[in-house]
């Protein structure tokens, strides 16, 4: 049988168990993740994507505060953090923040995305102060802050357990926790690129404890350096049973590798082939998260459009001031206004609706 026949007919009981409804096993997924009809597989994902969301794309209003940048972990494939005691570390005064936050009054700000190092001495009190000062004056705001990474490096050093950290974070104005920190959960991936840092477990429970605390929150997955297709099914498994067993994530994100700036000797990232069918394979295994990110500060604004039709039905947002891929050499813009991110979804032959971080729409009194 011609190669390209043998491979078509290997996706055909997959694409048929997608029509019915039914879930796909890990050996389901790395057949797709290993099929060259990479188009084909787009069109399961779209056809997937449509019938949960139609012909909309959801974008927000959101600004990027780094709180610090000092991290005592170093973490191969980032860019972005400074060594405690290093020129060009900061941490970010409770009075900078709101500054930062009150430069946007007016804008339609409704969520502020707020991560960074791990630091030597700043404590559960430190965030807590962060976000009573921003709630303090803009209440209406979500703040979505702190990975798994973070919250299990102040459990550790305050000796609290998870769920007191984040009880004290959410009675402080928390309100969710982004996806970062994730990487890759196998361990051989975890000891090469970020040894030291949560493992995998933690990850898992930190997310299971914040899911039970009623914090929603989000996962992530870094592809595109070290990683083997085997180990990208296994991260979406993972996922895929905590959310069987919360239902608290509300979106997932395939973040690409980035290479610039760091110490993990990779010269480059995935291509765009390679990133729309992590994107699209990602849609298809976790059937039970409601949203997947084409998060276009590390896509590049044309695969982020591309992604639209496999599998995404987010953006993230207007984003203003993100560092971690900046920092290692992505090229897209600091920011996206409302007008363009809604021209870039209507180019891409989508509806753009606001939402807010929960991905409730977001009604707007329109301007005379
Ligand atoms: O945790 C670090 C990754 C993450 C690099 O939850 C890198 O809505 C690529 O988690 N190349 C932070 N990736 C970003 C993140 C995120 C982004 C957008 C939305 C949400 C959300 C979460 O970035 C880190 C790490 O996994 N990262 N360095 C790099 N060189």
């Amino acid at each position: 049988m011609p190669e390209q026949l043998e491979f078509a007919r290997k996706l055909d009981p997959i694409e048929e168990k997608i029509d019915l409804g039914l879930r796909l096993s890990e050996a389901d997924a790395l057949a797709l993740l290993e099929s060259p009809e990479v188009l084909r597989i787009g069109k399961m994902a779209n056809r997937f994507r449509e019938k949960l969301w139609g012909n909309q794309c959801t974008y927000n209003i959101n600004r990027h505060i780094h709180p610090t940048n000092v991290c005592v972990f170093r973490c191969t494939f980032c860019s972005f953090y400074r060594k405690p005691g290093q020129d060009g570390g900061y941490l970010v005064s409770p009075e900078e923040a709101v500054g930062r936050v009150r430069e946007l009054a007016g804008s339609g700000l409704t969520e502020l995305h707020m991560v960074g190092g791990c630091h030597p001495t700043a404590r559960v009190e430190y965030y807590s102060s962060l976000y009573r000062a921003i709630k303090a004056e803009f209440p209406e705001i979500h703040i979505k802050s702190l990975t798994a990474v973070e919250i299990a490096w102040l459990a550790r050093v305050s000796k609290k357990t998870f769920r007191q950290v984040l009880l004290e974070l959410k009675e402080a104005g928390l309100g969710s926790l982004p996806g970062g920190g994730a990487e890759i959960f196998a361990d051989r991936v975890r000891d090469i690129t970020c040894g030291g840092k949560c493992n995998a477990d933690e990850w898992l429970e930190v997310h299971r404890t914040a899911h039970q605390l009623g914090i929603r929150s989000n996962a992530t997955m870094l592809y595109g350096h070290i990683e083997t297709n085997e180990e990208i099914i296994d991260h979406l498994s993972r996922l895929r049973s905590l959310q069987d067993e919360t239902g608290g994530f509300m979106t997932f994100i395939p973040l690409a590798y980035h290479p610039e700036n760091n110490a993990l000797q990779i010269t480059h990232g995935p291509s765009a082939h390679r990133s729309l069918q992590v994107l699209a394979v990602s849609r298809l295994f976790l059937d039970n998260i409601d949203h997947i990110k084409a998060y276009w500060v590390m896509l590049g604004i044309e695969i982020a459009q591309m992604a639209l039709w496999f599998g995404a039905d987010d953006l993230d947002g207007t984003v203003i001031d993100e560092h971690i891929y900046h920092d290692a050499g992505a090229t897209t813009p600091d920011i996206l206004t409302v007008g363009q991110l809604r021209q870039l979804i209507e180019e891409a032959g989508r509806v753009p609706i606001e939402r807010d971080t929960l991905y409730q729409p977001v009604q707007r009194i329109p301007m005379v």
